[in-house]
């Protein structure tokens, strides 16, 4: 597991040369999503900041077919075994929980990955709600992909059950370091 691991990020580091390179997009902050414990899915989340807006790129493999609630959430902690250490959804706004496109929602609500039947889910959105910078940014929060699928109602989860994969946002420049 150690070894995917390790060439899954060699994998990413590659990943960011190319698009740094490509000069068009300016890759900021990654998330290397791990599994929780008993649980397979993993990936890594790109955030690409557009002039007034952010660009979130998913990759996950690892999970089960369907629809699993996709957010950030408050507390850049995975260390708990089920992700509860990081806490609840991302709320600097003092919102209600709803869709990423909804009027009213946590800033970290995303929605939902969309995985196939080989479990794996590509993810694109651009979002005018998530910061980069500032005292509301995202940056050293963590990405949570859930069991079930967000059904953009209920409060203040959208009832997406278990957490089964976790990981922190960091800079692309940490991040390497962190790898090397
Ligand atoms: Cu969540
Ligand atoms: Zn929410």
């Amino acid at each position: 597991m150690k070894n995917f691991y390790r060439s899954a990020a060699a994998a990413a580091i590659l990943l960011v040369g190319a698009e740094v390179s490509q000069g068009a997009e300016t890759l900021k902050y990654i998330c290397q999503l791990k599994p929780t414990t008993g649980n397979q899915a993993h990936g890594f989340v790109k955030f690409i900041q557009r002039k007034h807006s952010v660009t979130i790129r998913a990759h996950v493999e690892g999970l089960p077919p369907g629809k699993h609630g996709f957010h950030i959430h408050e507390c850049g902690d995975c260390s708990a075994p089920d992700g509860m250490s990081a806490k609840g959804h991302f709320n600097p706004g003092r919102h209600h929980h709803g869709g990423p496109s909804a009027a009213e929602r946590h800033a970290g609500d995303l929605g939902n990955l969309n995985a196939n039947a080989q479990g794996v889910a590509d993810y694109e959105r651009t979002d005018s709600v998530i910061h980069m910078t500032g005292s509301d940014s995202f940056l050293g929060k963590a990405v949570i992909v859930h069991e079930k699928v967000d059904d953009y109602k209920t409060q203040p989860t959208g009832n997406a059950g278990a957490r089964i994969a976790c990981g922190v946002i960091q800079t692309k420049e940490d991040f390497q370091k962190e790898k090397q």
